[in-house]
């Protein structure tokens, strides 16, 4: 077993580190945060994720995972730091990546491994990310002679990161082929799925980006699907179900958006030195347009929508989690608010006022605030709890009987059953 220095105890630095820890590698988390090293310091987690407090205990307890202050030197350097998505320039900001690979520099040793996990544009490893851990080393060690250096994309999906992080199968390409065998060793004892080795660096990172991209295109065309079946009066969800009949279709659901902070932000890291996305562009504006298209459903319902109270139920960015980042919940309520309604009531039995971010424009309230005289209800998150939610609690309270879920989320046969009639996007 190796010692193990884990870069950024985030999202899927913490999990990963506890994987580890587990299997047996004596590993540091290193995090710039101090409050986030005091929580998992005293054996917890700062992230909501199923298990994950328990396993990182529990390792704390068995002494294998440490968390430090400074970066150790370490026999492996891995990075799991974000890529914050620049807005403004549609690109990816490097700064953590960077700001990594320069402390990596200054403690690497001869024989040391550096492995980048962080989703970066193709060419970041063997590029940027290596010049900056070559420059600020001393000894002037050179990666793929001195030192191995690979990229291993995380594929883990938020709500079973543990599962994933075990069963998933991993890309690696190293710059050179020791590189691409030391990352192996890594990885080993922790997962079971394969782990397939790529050319170079540049591809795992492309490949990555190309499965969120993937995902993304195919859930712009099911949004697309969706739109076009309410043209033809028939359900994009009973279309899309005799679609997949065929063995080599897989649309997937339609929906509010495509939140989170994958699927938004990846396809753009592929335009970072290409001008030739297009598709990819298309599929962004699409996903992007869903709040507007929701909007306009509801204004059709409604008559208009000046003065209307708005129930938004679910604003987590996907169903079953808390995490509310780049979530379509949030984007319909800006919209709708944009377009006169008076009152936008947000309900999310997920998520807490404190994930919701302290500037947010909007404040969480009970089901029985947001749907007391509301003009109209919208399911924006599948939520196992909207699937068994009681059309009783809701209908009785709300003034008018729009009800729109987006995401196929509520039983439709119960409200049916008490004259509640429910319209699937
Ligand atoms: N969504 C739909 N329709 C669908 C599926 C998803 O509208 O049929 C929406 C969700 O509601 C959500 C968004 O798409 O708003 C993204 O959700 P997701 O479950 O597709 O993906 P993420 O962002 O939670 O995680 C993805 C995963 N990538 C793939 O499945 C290819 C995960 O494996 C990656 O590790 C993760 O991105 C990442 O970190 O890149």
């Amino acid at each position: 077993m190796m010692t193990v220095c884990v870069h950024g105890l985030g999202y899927i630095g913490l999990p990963t580190a506890a994987v580890l820890a587990d299997a047996g590698h004596e590993v540091v988390g290193y995090d710039v945060d101090s409050e986030v090293r005091e929580i998992v310091r005293g054996g917890d987690s700062h992230i909501e994720e199923p298990e994950l407090a328990d396993l990182v205990a529990e390792v704390r307890e068995r002494g294998t995972l440490e968390v430090a202050a400074e970066v150790p030197t370490a026999d492996y350097h891995l990075v799991c730091v974000p890529t914050p998505f620049d807005e403004e320039a549609r690109e990816a900001d490097l700064r953590y990546v960077l700001s990594a690979a320069e402390s990596i520099g200054e403690v690497v040793r001869s024989g040391d491994a550096v492995i980048l996990e962080s989703t970066v544009p193709p060419g970041t490893t063997a590029g940027p990310f290596r010049e900056e851990v070559e420059a600020a080393n001393k000894s002037e060690l050179v990666a793929g002679t001195d030192f191995e250096l690979a990229h291993c994309p995380e594929t883990v999906l938020p709500g079973s990161m543990l599962a994933e992080l075990r069963e998933n199968d991993r890309l690696v390409g190293g710059v050179t082929d020791d590189s691409a065998r030391a990352a192996r060793r890594l990885y080993e004892p922790v997962v079971d799925g394969d782990i397939v080795t790529t050319a170079n660096p540049t591809v795992a990172e492309f490949a990555k980006l190309a499965q969120n991209t993937f995902r993304d295109v195919n859930i712009a065309l099911a949004n697309e699907v969706a739109k076009v079946a309410d043209d033809y009066g028939v359900s994009s969800r009973e279309v899309i179900e005799a679609a997949n009949v065929h063995p080599r279709v897989d649309i997937l659901r339609p929906g509010p958006g495509v939140g989170g902070h994958c699927l938004p932000v990846d396809p753009w890291f592929l335009g970072h030195d290409s001008d030739r996305l297009d598709l990819v562009e298309r599929a962004r504006e699409i996903n992007d347009g869903m709040a507007g298209y929701l909007a306009d459903v509801l204004a059709r319902r409604l008559g208009s929508l000046d003065g209307r109270k708005i129930a938004l139920l679910g604003v987590a960015y996907k169903g079953n989690v808390d995490d509310t980042r780049g979530s379509p919940g949030l984007a319909l309520a800006e919209e709708l608010r944009s377009r006169g309604v008076s009152e936008v009531a947000v309900q999310d039995p997920r998520v807490s006022d404190s994930a919701l971010g302290n500037d947010s424009d909007f404040s969480l309230e009970s089901l029985v605030g947001v749907t007391h005289d509301a003009d109209a209800i919208v399911v924006t998150a599948d939520h196992d709890e909207y699937g068994t939610l009681s059309p009783g609690v809701v209908t009785d309270r709300t003034a008018g009987e729009v009800i729109v879920d987006a995401c196929d989320a509520l039983d439709r046969e119960r409200w049916r059953g008490v004259g509640a009639e429910v319209e699937t996007v």
